[in-house]
């Protein structure tokens, strides 16, 4: 109930609406309209109440819980299912559980903290509440094992779009699993999967974004190469309106690329905004590494690169440096 309450403040926001209009419409009573209004304002929810004139809705806070995103949601696919946790130790964690369960393709986990994010190779995440958006997609398309890493590459796409388009930031991507903005790392992306011999059962991609996070907050071998949208665009943004764009840009080229099995319209993305293209990278690859220059991406989003020795040689995933980039040492 609260949320149809919500849903009216907000088709009428910055109009009143009467307590007897919104008991009609509700079909409860004027005192439970008030006692909602009333937890409503709690949550954080400004919310003029005068009387004879009813509640207007001001303005709502930046929250993710499930009331405010599934109201505005537009996606077919990918949120439609959507579950949200105050704190949890990792969504990709709690993604495999339900993926395990039969939680069905698209479905979302998304908290307002993590107490155990994790990067790749078992790496900490930094997670502090209330500030980020740190969120597991469920996907189970039928691909083969080797071709997950196609969803990195789509995912980086759809949040440097999301990112440009609701910020205004200068967001690049950094190959395989970066977004870069001022040379610093703002979102990382972790692509896991449980797989057999020719068939994925399912991916999890989680996709972690410091949006609100004051660069204080994080541990000092982080903040040397950590950013955030505040800290680049100089204010605070609504991680909703970030998360809705994100699913919203990433159903599109999903879905494109389950049509077309092609991921033409990712990988193009992925060159438009890519930080390594053109520059030294330094790749450290099944426990060799490797020196060259970034050429391009295949059409698979794989990075194409010329060694020291003049050889050109696809790399299929790795963890890569990009000189001038704040973690090339
Ligand atoms: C990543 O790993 O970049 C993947 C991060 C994925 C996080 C999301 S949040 C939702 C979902 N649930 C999870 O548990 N994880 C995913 P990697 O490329 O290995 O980078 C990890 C490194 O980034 C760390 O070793 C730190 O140096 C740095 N780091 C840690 N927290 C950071 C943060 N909040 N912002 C920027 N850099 C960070």
């Amino acid at each position: 109930m609260k949320k149809d309450i919500l849903e009216a403040l907000k088709q009428n926001k910055g109009k009143f609406i009467s307590g007897e209009e919104l008991s009609i419409k509700i079909g409860v009573t004027r005192t439970a309209i008030w006692k909602h209004i009333k937890q409503l304002k709690e949550d954080g929810y400004e919310i003029d109440a005068v009387s004879r004139r009813g509640y207007r809705l001001i303005q709502e806070p930046d929250t993710l819980e499930l009331n405010e995103l599934e109201i505005d949601i537009q996606t077919r696919l990918i949120g439609r299912n959507l579950i949200y946790y105050p704190s949890i130790d990792s969504t990709n964690n709690e993604a495999k559980k339900e993926a395990a369960l039969g939680a069905p393709e698209g479905t979302v986990i998304i908290a307002d903290e993590q107490t155990g994010g994790r990067g790749r190779l078992g790496r900490h995440w930094v997670s502090p509440r209330g500030t980020g958006i740190w969120m597991s997609i469920i996907l189970k398309p039928q691909l083969e094992p080797a071709e997950a890493a196609k969803i990195t590459q789509l995912t980086a796409a759809a949040v440097t779009t999301a990112l440009r388009n609701v910020t205004g930031c200068e967001a690049g991507i950094k190959w395989p699993n970066d977004i870069i903005i001022n040379k610093k790392k703002v979102c990382g992306i972790l692509t896991e999967m449980s797989a057999e011999l020719n068939t994925v059962n399912h991916i999890i991609v989680g996709i972690g974004i410091n949006v609100n996070v004051d660069p204080k907050e994080f541990p000092d071998e982080v903040r040397a190469i950590a950013t955030s949208i505040k800290e680049s665009v100089g204010h605070e943004i609504y991680r909703k309106e970030i998360v809705l764009e994100i699913l919203q840009i990433f159903e599109e080229l999903y879905l494109d690329f389950l049509r077309t099995r092609s991921m033409a319209k990712s990988v193009e993305i992925c060159k438009k905004y890519s930080v390594t293209l053109g520059n030294a990278v330094r790749i450290i690859s099944k426990d060799k590494i490797i020196f060259g220059e970034a050429l391009d991406l295949t059409e698979d989003g794989e990075l194409v690169i010329r060694n020291e020795a003049g050889a050109v040689e696809k790399i299929i995933s790795g963890e890569v440096s990009v000189r001038g980039i704040s973690d090339y040492i």
